[in-house]
């Protein structure tokens, strides 16, 4: 059966990034099930992620048993998409004459040699056997008789393989980039090399011309489309499809594929138009997941990127998992953790923007939060950090931004000059407890726009 197909968001994966690719992974995987009870043959889906779980991703997968996507480094193609695998082996104490007639029996080129315990020990192929036979010519050449020269062969055949075998081959391992394995094996004299596993046993098989071939490694983009933020290797994989609510960079196809990129809030929400599409209603989990990702994408449905369809798929989700999506959000929020014993350097700094700002440099920084309460109690802790910030950059004032996506405000707390900030607002930011910013959310709209322009 063919390699299956990843399906994999973007680097610095948010949760839609994640959910989007488990989603849309299962919802082809149900496709490919379908078709088999029809007997038709479509591949295998596997999602990916290019970087750590959020911790509102980890509480939604550990809450409803989904499995942690693996980490795809790149999508080079690897050695393992073009060994033949368990390779045919014997013992290195074993016989040439039996080398010789499982190489004939199968027709192949080569066997491993292994030692007793089943670990590499080197590669044995038709050419040693043959070389040796050759140089039984030279004996005949020197004027030995033409029976000395064949009951010399005759008792080769009782030698062990490992008096001929060569040990000095490439070995590799499954995941090496197939490129750089190919380099090697044009560099060496033999036309095999042994893929190990960790435990040092042979796997497989690599000759030249299984790498004459070059496999291309086929994947689904979600959430992203555009390469800057694509897994590394993007250009010596094949794109089959892409679903995103992004604008439309710069991934170009050899072939047309399927392309479904709408200005929705989510790259989740189109999974779930497709699963309503397809008429395949996810599961629980699945909708869990699919949810999940709505919601803080469009940080429960209040950011000017929620439309109706958004709205729409929320229903559909939330019919499913029969719960109340606003409170199944707030859930979701809450697992990006206790606001209370969170690192301040995460509370604070996790996302911070610089900008310049005349001469100097400024930092602006946002955390989003369902707990406002939670956050000030720590206030002094929060400034403390800030003032550190203002100190070790040298910025002109650092401003955070403490949002509260169920009152639809920011909490303001400022250090460094204060001034820029409270001219921009029309505010006294000197006061403790910081100012509360009815209806701002947005910090490039909102917040840094009226600050640079001010
Ligand atoms: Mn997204």
């Amino acid at each position: 059966m063919a390699a299956p197909i990843i399906v994999v968001g973007h680097k610095n994966p948010d949760n839609d990034a994640i959910c989007a690719a488990v989603g849309y992974a299962w919802l082809k995987n149900e496709i490919t099930r379908l078709a088999a009870e029809k007997g038709i043959e479509y591949p295998v889906y596997v999602p990916a992620r290019l970087g750590p779980m959020p911790p509102e991703t980890v509480g939604v997968f550990e809450k409803w048993g989904i499995e942690t996507p693996q980490v795809v480094n790149n999508l080079h193609a690897r050695v393992s998409d073009v060994m033949t695998p368990d390779p045919l082996c014997i013992a290195g104490d074993g016989r040439i004459l039996d080398a010789g007639r499982i190489l004939r029996k199968h027709n192949i080129q080569a066997l491993v040699v292994t030692n007793e315990d089943g670990t590499y020990r080197g590669l044995i192929s038709t050419r040693m056997i043959a070389e040796r036979y050759i140089a039984a010519t030279d004996v005949l050449e020197e004027g030995a008789s033409q029976m000395a020269v064949a009951s010399d062969l005759i008792a080769s055949l009782d030698q062990t393989v490992d008096s001929i075998m060569e040990e000095n081959i490439l070995t590799l391992d499954a995941e090496d980039r197939l490129d750089e394995a190919a380099a090697d094996l044009m560099n060496q004299p033999l036309r095999e090399a042994v893929v190990l596993d960790e435990d040092n046993r042979p796997i497989g098989i690599v000759t030249r011309s299984d790498i004459a071939v070059h496999p291309h490694r086929q994947v689904i983009l979600v959430d992203h489309n555009e390469i800057r933020q694509a897994a590394n290797g993007i250009e010596d994989a094949e794109v089959v499809e892409i679903i995103d609510h992004h604008r439309i960079a710069d991934v170009s196809t050899v072939n047309p594929i399927k392309f479904v990129n709408m200005p929705v809030g989510s790259s989740a929400t189109i999974v779930a138009l497709e699963c309503e599409r397809h008429k395949i209603p996810p599961t629980k989990p699945i909708a869990a997941v699919l949810l999940s990702a709505i919601m803080t994408d469009t940080v429960l449905l209040k950011s000017p990127t929620a439309t109706y369809t958004d709205e729409h798929m929320v229903k559909y989700l939330a019919d499913i998992l029969e719960v109340d999506p606003m409170e199944f959000g707030m859930e979701v929020f809450s697992f990006r953790g206790g606001d209370d014993d969170m690192p301040i350097e995460d509370l604070v700094g996790a996302d911070s923007k610089e900008f310049a700002l005349g001469d100097g440099t400024v930092l602006i920084a946002q955390h989003e939060t369902t707990n406002l309460k939670a956050v000030l109690e720590r206030e002094d802790e929060i400034r403390a950090y800030m003032r550190e910030l203002v100190e070790g950059h040298g910025y002109e004032f650092v401003l955070l931004m403490v949002t509260d996506i169920i009152a639809e405000g920011s909490q303001f707390l400022v250090e460094g000059h204060r001034r820029t900030v409270d001219r921009a607002f029309d505010i006294d930011s000197s006061v403790p407890g910081g100012n509360w910013m009815p209806g701002i959310l947005s910090r490039k709209k909102q917040v840094a726009a009226r600050i640079l322009g001010a």
